[in-house]
Order: structure tokens, then sequence, then C-alpha cells
């Protein structure tokens, strides 16, 4: 998604690309082998899945918030585990194999910088700290494809209430581990690794801002950014890092890997927004993961009325940037 492709017109090309069409077909195929959609979705829990021995199972599913409602359908599991943005485990959408080497066991999140004490914490304990709830979201990635996803797990204003920032903490920044023997991806010295994204304190206590830890009614799957990952749902999807490992309060913006390489077309604020076109093409419209079909993007991804005080006097054209 960054200039470094510029080079090669035939990666811009992937976004245009209709891999569910390909998914569709696999399904046709199932199908006209004699097997059932339900067979077909058990088949592909094989990558998704592995809840199995997680020690988490027991909390999905997460009771249900009902203040988060959807005007499209949930993307099928089979194909949300299987498209997928991931860059430490390649840069294809075809990484979930390369993902099951993600070791998530012991698994600790530090907390440090402007916080009365910083402190490290084990996944297991943290995921039992905070109540889990189930909430629907829709997720618009800048390369103007969505998918819609039924996430568990707490808002990230419960995680900052824990780590009691001091006045002087402007920013909360995440960064996602750093191990390229078990990420190939991060082999690519290309990129500026590990993956970092940021948002202001504001923004973090935003009842929005949600920290992932279950998906489809179970943990989270490795490629979606297990144990534990980002959602922030009005904007665009780099900005919801995954597996993460430390999260640092901190005066100064981050600059996030993506806005590190190339910030005219990744910054910081990355507000979907379908007026103001990506550098390299629009943003008016999206492809929907799953259905295929193409709907026109809203202003903060539809949800305006949750976030927009967010950025009162600000213009909304340069909040891409
Ligand atoms: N650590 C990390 N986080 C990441 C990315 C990544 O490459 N590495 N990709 C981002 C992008 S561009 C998108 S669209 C979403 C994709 O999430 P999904 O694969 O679970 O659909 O994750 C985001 N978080
Ligand atoms: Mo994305």
């Amino acid at each position: 998604m960054v200039s470094i492709h510029r080079r090669h017109s035939w990666e811009i090309a992937e976004r245009f690309a209709t891999p569910e069409a390909l998914y569709l077909n696999r399904r046709s195929i199932l199908k006209s082998m004699g097997l059932g959609v339900a067979t077909a979705l058990s088949l592909g829990t094989g990558v998704a899945g592995a809840a199995e021995a997680d020690p988490t199972a027991d909390l999905y599913p997460a009771k249900k918030n009902d203040a988060y409602k959807l005007d499209r359908p949930i993307t099928p599991e089979e194909i949300n585990a299987h498209y997928n943005n991931f860059y430490e485990f390649g840069t294809s959408k075809d990484i979930a194999a390369n993902a099951q080497n993600l070791v998530i066991r012991p698994w600790e999140v530090a907390i440090d910088g402007f916080v009365e004490a910083p402190f490290t914490i084990d996944f297991d304990d943290l995921v039992r700290k905070i109540p889990l709830e189930t909430r629907l979201y829709r997720h618009r990635c800048v390369e103007a494809w969505s998918m819609t996803v039924p996430w568990a797990g707490f808002p990230l204003k419960s995680l900052v209430a824990m780590a009691k920032p001091q006045a002087s903490a402007k920013y909360v920044r995440f960064e996602t581990f750093l191990d390229p023997d078990m990420a190939s991806g991060q082999g690519n010295f290309l990129y500026p690794w590990p993956y970092i994204e940021g948002v202001t304190i504001e923004e973090a206590a935003n009842d929005l801002a949600f920290i992932v830890t279950g998906a489809y009614d179970k943990p989270v799957a490795k490629q979606h950014g297990a144990p534990l990952r980002l959602h922030l749902p009005w904007k665009y999807g780099f900005k919801s890092i995954k597996s993460i490992r430390k999260i640092s309060f901190v005066e100064e913006r981050p600059v996030g890997l993506w806005e590190a390489l190339q910030p005219s077309e990744y910054g910081f604020w990355a507000n979907v927004n379908p007026d103001v076109p990506h550098p390299r093409w629009s943003q008016a419209m999206e492809r929907e993961l799953g259905t295929g079909e193409m709907v026109p993007t809203l202003l903060f991804n539809g949800y305006g009325a949750e976030v927009a005080q967010l950025y009162t006097g600000m213009n909304p054209a340069t909040l891409y940037m």
C-alpha cells in the first residue's frame, strides 16, 4: 500500500482484485463436491480457530453491547480470516497460514511513559481484569475495502484508567512485537519495524476506541492480531495496530510505521473521509469484503455522532493527514 510499491504497478492492482469472488468460487466448488456451507466453514476454521487450547476460551462469547448496530452484513469469518493485512507475515492478503507462527504465550504487555507507575502485565491476567463485551464494528481499510466484524474486548479507556496517566501524557503510542525469526515479514528491511501507531489521549478516552481480544465468539485469531489489537472504527484500518506489546503514554505525537514510510499518503489522523482522496485513488466508495458490493464510504466511517466532537474547530479535510 505504500510508495515503495509504486515501482510495481501490478501490486497496486491488488486493491481492485476481488478475492472474495475466488472464495465464492471455492464455495460453489465445495458445493459441487457435495459439501455444504457448514462443512466449508469448519474446514476454514483449521486456520482461523486454534481456540481449543486457549486458556481464555471460557471468556467467549462475551455479552453483546447493543449500542453498536450495523447497517450491513457481518463479514463471514471464513472470508475475513483469509484476507488480512499483517505485514509482519508478508505483504499479500494471504498471510493466515504464515501468521500461525505467531507465538502468543507467554505474552507480556508493557505500560510505560508518563504514568503513575510503569508496569508489565501478562495478557492472560489483563484479559480478566476488565469485563469483555462484544461489539459489531465496521472497518474501512485505506485501500478502499471494508469488513464488518463481531469483535470482543474492552474499551481502550478502561486500560487508560488502569494505567493512570499523568497530565503530561498527550498521546498513546502502541507498539507491535519485534521478532524477525518468528515473523518473516520483519526480515523485509524496506519497512521500519516494529509497527507503531498512536492516538491522542482524548481519542483513547472515546468510547469507540476498542481493545480487541476476541472475534467471532472466540479468542481473536492470530492473523487478526492475537492476543490483543486495537480497533478504531472511525479511522482507516492501518491505525488499528495488531499484536500489541507496549502501550506508552507520551508527550510527543507518535509516528506510525506507515506515516514514517510515506507521510503524504498515511497521516497521523487518518479519519475516514470520502471527500479526501488518497493521493493515488478515490476514497468515495469501498468494496465490502464478502458481498463484493461497492458501497459509499461515510465520513468518520459512519461514526460521526460518536467522534466528530473530538475534532471541532479542525478542518475535516486535513484530518486525513
Ligand atoms: N502490526 C500490524 N498491525 C496492523 C497491520 C499490520 O500490517 N501490522 N495492518 C493494518 C491494516 S492496513 C489493516 S486494514 C488491518 C487489517 O486487519 P485484519 O487483517 O484483521 O482485517 O490491520 C492493521 N493493523
Ligand atoms: Mo488497511
